[in-house]
Parts: C-alpha cells; structure tokens; sequence
C-alpha cells in the first residue's frame, strides 16, 4: 500500500497537480489530502463533468488526472470517448476495481462493470495499468513512466486501482448539532408516508430506511447513483393517484440536478422529494460535496417545483410532510442532517436480492394502485 501522501506526491513530481473527481472510498486518503490545499481538486457533480474539467485544465497546459470507482465509468464514457479521445487531451484516470476479482466479494451492483472495466478499456484500445494493493512507491513510478509515454503521444491512460492499493488519510471532523439526525429524518417520513412507496437513494440511506423500516413498499437503490428521483417520477407518473416519496442524498441529487427540471416540467402533483444534505459524501468515508455553496431547496424553486422548504427541525419537517401530502406537487424537503454515528444497519441486500427488491416493490405498487 501507498500512502495517501506519497500517492500525490509521486504525481506531483511529474507535473500532474490539477485532479477532479467523484469518491471512492478507495481514494478517500488522496481526496482529503489534496482537499486541504484550495484548487487542488475538483469536486465534480458526476464523473463526465470530473473528466470534461479536467480535460479543460489540459488544454490550459495544465497536466491532469481524474479519480473515479468503475461504477462511474457509465458517466465517463461520452465525454471520454466524444471529447478527450476525439480531440486527443490526454486526461490520466484513476479507476477503482470494485467488484474485482470477484464480484462475489461485493456488492451485487459492481457485479457488471468489476468484470468487465478491463475487457471495456481494451474495447475501446486506451492503454492502462493495474495498480495493485502490495504495489509499492517504486511499483507506482514505473507505471506513471508509462503514463507519461502515453500522455505525451495523446493518450488518455487509465490506472486501475485494486482495493487498499492507496491508504487514508484523516477527514476534519464535523460537529453540527443544529443539524438534524439523519435516522430520525428518515424515521419521521417513513412514518408520514403510510403505504406510500418509497425509493432510497444508494448508500447509507438506503440502509438507514432498511433499518428503520423494512416493507416492500422501499426500494433500496443499488448504485445508479443521482437517479433515485428519475426512478419516483416514473413511479409516480404512472399512478398519479398515489403519492410517491423520493430519499435522495446532496450528493446524488448534485449528480444529476437536471432531473429537478425534468420533474418540475411533468409537475406530477403526487411526487415528494426529499434531500438529507449532509454536505459530504458520507457514503463513501465523507468527502465534500458543493452542497455548501448550491441551496438545492433554491434550485427546485427555480427548476419549477410546486413548494421548496428547509426544514430544520423535526417538527417543521413534519408540518412540511403533511402540507406536501395535501397539496398538489412536486414538493421537495430539504433537510440538513449531521454526519451519522454508531453503526450502520446491514445493506438490505443482506436479506433481498435486487430481483426481490424488484419482485416486491411491484407487487405492493399493484396493491396500492389507485387505477380501478
Ligand atoms: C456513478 C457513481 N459514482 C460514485 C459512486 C460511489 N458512491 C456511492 S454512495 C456515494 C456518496 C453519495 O453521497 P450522498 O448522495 O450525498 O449521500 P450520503 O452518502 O452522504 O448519504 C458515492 C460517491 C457510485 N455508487 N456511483
């Protein structure tokens, strides 16, 4: 394992100090490291935006590097194919292997991309080298002399960075009591919801909602980060008699704020979206999100929503709640929530399988239908 310090360090030395990206927790040490330093990187909504910047910071003669887990690789792919391989901007990117070697060793989510992240860059011809974890700062120079060939001739490498390849680095730690509990938030809008679905956003959650209530009616996303609120506009647009609750994180909605727009223009008065903005990406060890400098509540309002509020207490989430359940929507809450302490309940995977999850969300989505 590399220290998260001597990581940076090896490519700073080459010249490579402008990075973007979007966490993994396998590149917490290397993203709370240059985070102390201003400018050094990039938080980016999703991970084409973290390529396209530093593409950007490329053409400006800048040398760059982006870091992603292959989940991302989905968001990557356009931009990485019709800007930074068309145009030859030799971008260096940082993947993580999860779901790699064995996908049974993860998540059922990263079962698809952990198999197949090295057979799609070989698809698409990118050179790329496996970081792997008993790699060490020696190991690491040889593959950036590598890097460097490619970059010089156009390429836009790719490293593939294999679990506890890069260690941590200590996060500041925050305390913000006037924040609100994220399990008690999610206790109170299962509560108000009664059988109305629910989707979870991935992550923590998602399993916060398993442990405080587990019913069919949760869909617990795996993964498909930022698309927790596309998922309740289809479910609520084909049933616009039922109310449909929307848990999404900052972070999520941050990804892909573009579906507050496409909300707000088929304005289904049945949807209700509420965001635990927590500022961090707590999910994956706590990384910052732009949430501090982007009031999604604002941005709804101005998407088009119905109703906006931030909701600082328990009590005014409560009113808030009730009043979007009465009036037509969509509604979105905002709720600051701290950091979360103590244990993290199991994911719910630990007790459904993502077709059971499927099989039982649609089933009480029949029974609750309001169509005759
Ligand atoms: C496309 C994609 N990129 C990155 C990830 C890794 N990831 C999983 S959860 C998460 C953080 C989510 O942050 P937020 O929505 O703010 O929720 P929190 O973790 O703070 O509850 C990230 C980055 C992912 N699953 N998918």
């Amino acid at each position: 394992m590399i220290a998260a310090e001597d990581f940076c360090a090896a490519l700073d030395d080459r010249g490579f100090r402008f990075a973007s990206g979007v966490p993994c927790s396998f590149f917490g040490g290397p993203i709370a490291h240059l985070s102390r330093s201003p400018g050094r990187y990039v938080p980016a909504a999703n991970e084409g935006g973290a390529l396209a910047t530093a593409a950007g910071a490329a053409l400006a003669g800048r040398r760059a590097y982006v870091m992603l887990q292959n989940s991302g690789l989905g968001n990557l792919i356009n931009p990485l194919t019709s800007l930074v391989m068309t145009y030859r901007i030799p971008v260096l990117s940082f993947v993580s292997l999860r779901g790699w070697p064995d996908p049974a060793q993860d998540e059922p989510q990263h079962e698809v991309m952990g198999t197949k992240t090295v057979s799609l860059l070989e698809t698409l011809g990118l050179p790329y080298w496996m970081l792997r974890a008993d790699c060490d700062e020696a190991g690491l120079a040889e593959i950036l002399t590598g890097v460097e060939k490619a970059v010089a001739a156009g390429e836009a490498p790719f490293v593939l960075v294999e679990k506890g390849s890069v260690g941590k680095c200590q996060t500041a730690a925050t305390d913000e009591p006037e924040r609100l509990d994220s399990r008690d938030a999610v206790q109170l809008v299962t509560e108000l919801a009664g059988d109305s679905p629910i989707v979870a956003t991935t992550g923590y959650t998602g399993r916060e909602l398993f442990g405080v209530a587990d019913r069919p009616a949760n869909f617990y996303m795996q993964g498909s980060m930022g698309h927790a609120a596309a998922i309740a506009l289809g479910v609520a647009m084909a049933d616009p008699g039922r109310s449909v609750v929307v848990l999404d994180g900052d972070g999520a909605a941050l990804m892909h704020m573009g579906t507050l727009s496409a909300i707000a223009e088929q304005a289904p008065g049945n949807l209700i979206h509420v965001v635990l903005d927590n500022g961090i990406h707590e999910s994956t060890g706590g990384q910052s999100t732009t949430s501090s400098s982007t009031r999604l509540d604002e941005v709804a309002v101005a998407s088009g929503y119905r109703t906006a509020a931030r909701c600082r207490t328990l009590d005014e989430a409560r009113e808030q709640f009730t009043a979007a359940q009465r009036s037509p929507g969509p509604h979105l809450l905002l709720i600051p929530t701290r950091p979360r302490t103590g244990p993290m309940p199991p994911r719910a995977t630990s007790t459904h399988s993502p077709e059971e999850m499927r099989d039982r969300f649609a089933a009480a989505l029949t029974a609750t239908t309001s169509r005759a």
